[in-house]
């Protein structure tokens, strides 16, 4: 049984920049299936129009991600030093061009960012991850050492299917690693916008080893990691693979999202509570620095900000404009809003307010502008709860 927790209001595909105006046209609801104990949207998009040749997102404008991807490359080699690897969703090549061209294999269905990828000397098969794929894939490479996938599983409506396909992929000692945002983190900090029409779940480690163990796989280790807001990097096998034991790590992870009953409803009926106070709070933050005739711009034109925004309605009566460095997103409209986003600057003018649309880069951002920081000027945002962020003694 599925149940409704939350109402998002009507939302747009959230990478839909552009040049028009286009109003949001998705009534966004979430649910949490009580069997698998997933979270979840109610309304699947179809793939193609949402990952195309148009897909703006790249992953290669976030310093923290770079980083991230070569150190995971360098345990990689020295813990598993595998002789073959497949990459799905693998968006500009970040992390797979960190290893030996020979020996990995990317799969990226959005064309334009396929391209780019390729240009770095990566094999990319321009494809969704589906059945057909899969069979041709079994025919040419046999089968993989290692599968690595970050921020694409919960992009993918079939969730059984993909996990399935992934089984008759890997080899029988094989690991797949896989990011996805952390629901626990979710939760805690109150950040609602990590589901739109992209993010299909967001998953608790409860719930993937419930998927998992349909398809004769399990988790045996995670990693907790701060990136996009909070992620967990799962390690993963065949569940017919009996050398590798189930990690404390992991353990203490499932108990303490048991601790926060995340495998019970009501845990997602006070979440909804404290989302629809958020919003509240947010709207009231935004109207009176506006009835002050505050100037408010937004940082980060990203697919959580457009979530944001649609949801609370507050758009281009209360934000002039978005700053973003993403040559795809300039020029164009925030999806469902009619606010312009425009090539990144750095911030010198400290009277005005800057809502952080990337707050999950907070600190890169402040490093980035500690001009504007340390001259009294002001960041908004909704993380854990809406306000200005002070610097400390101002
Ligand atoms: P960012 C995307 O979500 C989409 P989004 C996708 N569905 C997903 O799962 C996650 O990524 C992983 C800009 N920026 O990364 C770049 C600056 O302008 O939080 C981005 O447009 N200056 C695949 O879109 C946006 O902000 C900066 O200094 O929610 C951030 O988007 C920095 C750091 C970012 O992901």
């Amino acid at each position: 049984m599925r149940k409704t927790f939350l109402d998002l209001g009507m939302q747009p595909l959230a990478n839909n920049f552009s040049k028009k105006y286009v109003p949001a046209s998705l009534r966004l609801k979430l649910k949490f299936d009580t069997k698998l104990k997933l979270a979840m949207i109610n309304k699947h998009v179809k793939k193609e129009k949402m990952f195309n040749k148009s897909y703006p997102y790249r992953s290669s404008k976030s310093k923290l991600v770079g980083t991230l991807f070569y150190n995971l490359s360098k345990k990689i080699k020295k813990k598993f030093d595998p002789r073959n690897i497949l990459e799905i969703g693998c968006n500009d090549g970040m992390f797979a061009s960190n290893f030996d061209r020979k020996k990995i294999t990317c799969i990226e269905p959005c064309k334009e960012v396929a391209l780019e990828a390729r240009k770095k000397g990566l094999k990319v098969y321009i494809n969704y991850f589906d059945d057909t794929l899969v069979n041709k894939l079994v025919k040419f490479h046999q089968k993989f050492d290692l599968i690595f996938s970050a921020n694409t599983i919960t992009h993918i409506s079939k969730y059984d299917n993909v996990f399935s396909n992934i089984s008759k992929i890997l080899k029988d000692d094989g690991t797949v690693i896989i990011e996805e945002p952390s629901l626990l983190e979710t939760i805690r900090k109150n950040s609602y916008d990590q589901f739109y029409n992209e993010h299909i779940y967001v998953f608790s480690a409860i719930a993937l080893q419930n998927i998992l163990g349909r398809n004769n796989l399990e988790i045996y280790d995670i990693e907790n990691l701060k990136v996009h807001g909070g992620s967990n990097r799962y390690y993963i096998k065949k569940s017919i693979n009996k050398n590798i034991k189930i990690s404390s790590r992991f353990k203490r992870n499932m108990m303490l999202e048991k601790k926060y009953e995340l495998h019970k409803f009501s845990c997602y009926k006070k979440f909804s509570k404290k989302v629809k106070d958020s919003k509240a709070n947010l709207i009231k933050l935004i109207k009176n620095l506006k009835k002050d005739n505050k100037k408010i711009i937004g940082y980060g034109a990203s697919a959580k900000a457009v979530t944001i925004l649609n949801y609370c309605n507050l758009k281009e009566n209360y934000f002039d404009y978005f700053y973003d460095t993403t040559k795809q997103k300039i020029g164009k409209f925030l999806p469902g809003t009619k606010i312009k986003v425009v090539k990144y600057q750095k911030l010198k003018n400290n009277k005005s307010y800057v809502f952080l649309g990337a707050w999950n880069f907070y600190k890169e951002i402040l490093k980035k502008e500690k001009f504007f920081y340390n001259n009294s000027g002001n960041f908004i945002t909704h993380v854990p709860y809406p306000r200005i962020i002070k610097k400390k003694g101002k």
